[in-house]
Parts: C-alpha cells; sequence; structure tokens
C-alpha cells in the first residue's frame, strides 16, 4: 500500500495536507481524545475551550492553556512534522497544509504558509476588543492578565467552541481543497467543524493516516491506519 501511495504523492500536481492532534502525538502533546481520559482528564477542552468558560472562570482557563503552553514549549516537532517541512521545500508550491493543532509545531519544523485554522496557542488577544482602551503591552500580569483602566482581559488567540474560524484562513483552505488532486489527512478524529468538512471536499483523492478509525474514514479513497511518524516519512520522502 505504501508504494501505490508513493506513486500517487509523486503524481500529484498539488498535495493538500490537512492535520489534528494526532500528528503531535508523537512528540508528547497529548491529543484530545487521550486528553478525556489522560493528563487533562479533570479538564474537558469542549467545556473549556469557549468564550462562556472563560468569562465563567478566566483563571482556570487561563491556567489551562498556560500548562499547555509550558508543555509544549518543552517538546520538539518530530519526524511527520518534519517530513512535511521538508517535502515542500524540496517541491514548492506543491503542498498546502492546513492544520487544526494550535501548537506551532509545523513551524517549528520548518513548514511556512501554514493554515492554523485555529490559531495559536502562543498569541493572547483583547477579550472584548470593542473597548480597545488598552494597549496590548499594558497588560497587568496576571491569571489572566487585564487593562488597569477598563477591566478588560486577555484571553488565547485561539478559536474556541462556537466561534467561528478566521474566514480569509478558511477560505484558503477550501480552495486547497477543492483544488488539490491528493489530500492526506492525518491525525484528526475529523470530529470538529467545519475543519473536518475539508475532507469532504477534496478535488481529489483522499488518503487518511490515522492510529485508529475517524469520522472521515468514509470519505477516503485510502484509510491506512499507522503513526504519522514513521508513516509520512515513507510516504513523502523522494
Ligand atoms: C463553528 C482550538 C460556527 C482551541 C479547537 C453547538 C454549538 C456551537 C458549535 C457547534 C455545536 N455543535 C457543533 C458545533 C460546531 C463545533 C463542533 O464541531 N463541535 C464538535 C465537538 C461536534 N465547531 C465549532 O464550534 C467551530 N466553530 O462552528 O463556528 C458556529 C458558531 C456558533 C454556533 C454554531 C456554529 C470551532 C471549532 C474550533 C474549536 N477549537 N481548538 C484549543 O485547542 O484549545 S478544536 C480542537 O479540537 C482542535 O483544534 C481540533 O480541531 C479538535 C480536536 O480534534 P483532533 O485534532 O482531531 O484531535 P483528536 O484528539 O480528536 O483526534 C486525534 C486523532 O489522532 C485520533 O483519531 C487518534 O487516533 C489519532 N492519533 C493519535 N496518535 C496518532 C494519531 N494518528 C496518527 N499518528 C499518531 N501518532
Amino acid at each position: 500500500m505504501i508504494e501505490q501511495l508513493r506513486e500517487w504523492v509523486a503524481a500529484a500536481r498539488h498535495i493538500t495536507v490537512l492535520t489534528g492532534a494526532g500528528i503531535s502525538a508523537e512528540s508528547g502533546v497529548p491529543t484530545f481524545r487521550d486528553a478525556q481520559a489522560g493528563l487533562w482528564a479533570r479538564f474537558d477542552p469542549m467545556q473549556l475551550a469557549t468564550e462562556e468558560a472563560f468569562r465563567a472562570q478566566p483563571a482556570t482557563v487561563w491556567d489551562w492553556y498556560a500548562f499547555r503552553r509550558d508543555m509544549i514549549a518543552q517538546v520538539e516537532p518530530n519526524a511527520g512534522h518534519l517530513a512535511l517541512a521538508a517535502f515542500a521545500q524540496r517541491h514548492p508550491q506543491r503542498l498546502t497544509l492546513v492544520t487544526q493543532n494550535v501548537d506551532g509545531l509545523h513551524q517549528r519544523a520548518g513548514s511556512t504558509g501554514v493554515i492554523a485554522l485555529h490559531g495559536n496557542i502562543f498569541e493572547d488577544k483583547w477579550l472584548d476588543p470593542a473597548k480597545a482602551c488598552c494597549d496590548a503591552g499594558e497588560a497587568i500580569p496576571g491569571s489572566p492578565p487585564y487593562c488597569r483602566r477598563c477591566g478588560n482581559l486577555r484571553r488565547p488567540a485561539v478559536v474556541w467552541f462556537g466561534e467561528v474560524l478566521p474566514a480569509p484562513a478558511l477560505a484558503q483552505a477550501e480552495a486547497a481543497a477543492r483544488g488539490g488532486d491528493l489530500m492526506l489527512v492525518v491525525g484528526t478524529s475529523g470530529v470538529v467543524y467545519p475543519a473536518a468538512g475539508l475532507a469532504r471536499m477534496a478535488g481529489g483523492k483522499v488518503v487518511i493516516v490515522n492510529t485508529e478509525p475517524t469520522e472521515l474514514d468514509d470519505a477516503a479513497d485510502v484509510v491506512l491506519a499507522g503513526n504519522a511518524a514513521q508513516v509520512l516519512p515513507q510516504l513523502l520522502e523522494d
């Protein structure tokens, strides 16, 4: 199967890749599925990754993100991230990388032009931009940092559940899905929309690389059960 897929990669005019938390698992970043059972068992992402949760308990949500940032800052991109970056460097303009991840590991692996649909965990923004009385640099340190004058709070610059994705990024990702003739869907359970929907609008063949079955398997031409850190180098090295 790998040989067949390597031929599809070689023949593809444009490859669009959609990644999820599974591609960072090998680096030591818990996935959302694992989080339900594992490290974050006491934190339910579906509950905490929302504006309502932040407004209701800003310190708890802020501390959860601070904990994740600290953990992610200590890990390294893995062979899966690196294989994608190296392929794109060898074949400029032939690969578009779309990620649901907020960990910045694709960028640290050397990928450029990454379409980060859900933002970046290392960036903050004001909770109430309309107040706009505050300068980011003036935020008083705290959990979360805040504006002394108007009480505005800093929040993680990620897309929470119930929030719309950045329209330009989503439009770019949809165009790449439709325009590509091969789509690799890597390390995602395919539960969260609209990101997962990209796999259902692919212009060509869809290949899923995942350790377990996903909600997108019915949309795939091929489902490859495997570890992204091992499979991607095999698929992409030429
Ligand atoms: C939206 C950033 C319009 C934050 C994330 C009711 C009310 C409101 C909205 C909804 C609703 N019902 C449905 C929705 C839509 C909702 C949604 O899809 N909900 C789901 C739960 C049903 N979507 C939204 O809210 C989106 N916005 O729709 O706006 C709107 C507005 C108002 C009202 C309605 C609609 C916003 C979604 C973005 C949320 N933010 N992240 C943060 O990180 O804290 S989502 C977050 O979870 C991730 O970014 C990612 O997208 C998702 C987790 O998914 P995965 O990445 O797939 O991770 P998971 O752990 O699930 O899977 C990992 C896979 O890897 C597993 O299958 C595992 O087997 C595999 N794996 C593990 N190791 C490996 C591996 N594979 C390969 N190799 C390995 N080594």
